[in-house]
């Protein structure tokens, strides 16, 4: 032990003292979203609140004093670091060569340093290069070690928990931190909110399985209803209008029926990702409608069975597609569908089958992606020989990541713009959108047809 450290039971001590007088260590902590550098729309306009760097600022904040950074409003980064013993930044691949750099810049300067995010927990040797410490997976399960360390000046490269934590232990988030910043007009006025956490679906494209497993955790409906009473009285309405962070809200359909049956008596407004495992079953279309949904955000992803396979997406079932689409219309809700193309089973046909799926079942908001291999991730692996860069700055889901086997480069972009040119066109959105509610999705296909006439194959490359 060098002379300034402290033993383990003084530094815990410490820790146990500053939770319960809620006095802080006098150590300062500045946390910071940045903003990506892709070329794409990613980060523009409105965006939205960063419920996972509001999330850590609570923690630290308990402890530490907290300045809160979203480069993504346009609040500047400072060049010199000095007033601060921590720098502690988040991090998705397509912000990783920024958020590297911004750790750099304070590690030069002295400071702790930490990443933490999907990228750094996915890409740890790497993310170390950068940094101090990098934080694998969520914050709430090493906090006491980190605070310590950080107490006591001695940081280790890696902070990784053995289990996880139950969500019940998160603790509210503070809003303040994100709504400071004279930019917050910028984000968008839907309440991020968790309920819960993990999707054992396992699709192999994604970063969810390799990080929580199997693991599927939930919190107290109560918590999160309580939580949902809290925005509403600081906003001073009722019909506030929240937007779930889960990976896949509907993986129990016990806990959502649940959920739902008590949001209901709320008078909120809500959006989510879902996935399709449930939702032929229409009483729960029924309930999200009578709850307050207005949108679901659906991965279709593809409709070759196929691809649907070699992908391991069990939740998705060709025969339920219709069905679920006519559940929630019929319920009034709008449904954003997420489609992804570049697979090696992809054809002309694809374009075309998807096309007819969107149209016939009018879809209200297609988005379409190109299949990214994230680091990480069992795809990766697999692809990693035959992807055209590790530029991270396109790891956006837009841009050509590997040649298709079934389509040279010219026809499948060519293929992926028309498509999309084709869903905007003034006739097809009429088509799509004909007697359905003038609101916000409207707006966004009057958009949408904008942008897509703009499209070249060329901004993929
Ligand atoms: C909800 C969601 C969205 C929402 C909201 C995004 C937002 N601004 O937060 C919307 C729909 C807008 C969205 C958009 C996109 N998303 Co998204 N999204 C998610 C999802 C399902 C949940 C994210 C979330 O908020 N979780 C809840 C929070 C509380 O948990 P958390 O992020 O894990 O945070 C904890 C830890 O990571 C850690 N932590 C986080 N940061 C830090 C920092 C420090 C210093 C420390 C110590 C700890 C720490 O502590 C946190 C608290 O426990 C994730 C899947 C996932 N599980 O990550 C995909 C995910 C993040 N999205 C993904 C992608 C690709 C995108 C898009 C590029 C898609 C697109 N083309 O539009 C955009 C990019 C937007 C952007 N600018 O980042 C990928 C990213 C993959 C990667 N390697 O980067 C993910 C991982 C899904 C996947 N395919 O695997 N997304
Ligand atoms: S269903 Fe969605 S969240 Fe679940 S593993 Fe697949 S892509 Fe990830």
């Amino acid at each position: 032990m060098t002379s300034v450290e402290q033993p383990a039971s003084a530094v815990q001590s410490e820790l146990q003292h500053l939770t319960h007088t809620g006095r802080k260590s006098g150590k300062k902590w500045l946390l910071i979203q940045p903003v990506s550098t892709t070329s794409m729309m990613v980060d523009s306009g409105r965006v939205s609140m960063p419920l996972n760097l509001m999330m850590v600022a609570t923690l630290v904040g308990g402890m530490f004093d907290v300045d809160f950074i979203d480069e993504r409003l346009g609040d500047p980064v400072p060049d010199d670091f000095s007033g601060y013993d921590v720098v502690a930044v988040t991090s998705r691949t397509l912000n990783a060569t920024k958020a590297y750099s911004i750790a750099e810049k304070a590690k030069a300067q002295g400071r702790i340093v930490l990443l933490g995010g999907v990228h750094p927990t996915m890409s740890l040797d790497e993310a170390c290069l950068h940094c101090t410490s990098v934080v694998y997976g969520e914050i709430e399960s090493v906090w006491p070690e980190l605070a310590g360390d950080v107490i006591q000046g001695t940081m280790k490269p890696v902070y990784r928990a053995e289990g996880l934590r139950p969500m019940n232990d998160i603790l509210r988030p503070d809003f303040s931190y994100a709504l400071g910043s004279r930019n917050s007009r910028k984000y968008s006025s839907r309440i991020p909110i968790l309920a819960t956490k993990g999707c054992p679906v396992g699709c192999n494209f994604c970063t969810t399985p390799t990080i929580y497993g199997k693991n599927y955790r939930f919190r107290d409906i109560e918590l999160v209803l309580e939580e949902m009473r809290y925005h509403q009285e600081r906003l001073g309405k009722e019909r506030v209008h929240f937007s779930f962070m889960d990976d896949n809200i509907s993986f129990r359909p016990a806990y959502f029926k649940e959920l739902l049956s008590h949001m209901g008596r709320l008078g909120i407004r809500w959006n989510a990702n879902i996935s399709m495992n449930f939702l032929h079953d229409p009483e729960i279309a029924e309930l999200a409608a009578w709850s307050g949904c207005d949108l679901m955000s659906i991965g279709f992803e593809s409709l070759n069975p196929e691809t649907l396979k070699s992908v391991h997406k069990g939740s998705n079932r060709l025969e339920n597609y219709s069905t679920v689409v006519r559940n929630l219309h019929e319920q009034g809700i709008a449904i954003q569908g997420y489609f992804m193309f570049g697979f090696d089973n992809d054809s002309e046909e694809s374009f075309q089958m998807t096309y007819d799926f969107i149209m016939d079942n009018r879809i209200d908001f297609p988005v379409f992606s190109l299949v990214t291999p994230f680091p990480g991730t069992p795809y990766f692996d697999e692809m990693k020989p035959r992807l055209r860069h590790q530029d991270w700055d396109k790891y956006d889901t837009y841009h050509y990541m590997f040649e298709p086997k079934g389509l040279g480069t010219g026809a499948f972009l060519d293929n992926f713009v028309k498509v999309q040119r084709e869903v905007y066109r003034g006739g097809a959105i009429m088509r799509r959108m004909k007697g359905k509610p003038v609101n916000w999705v409207w707006l966004a296909n009057l958009q949408m047809n904008r942008f897509t006439r703009s499209l070249t194959p060329d901004i993929f490359l």
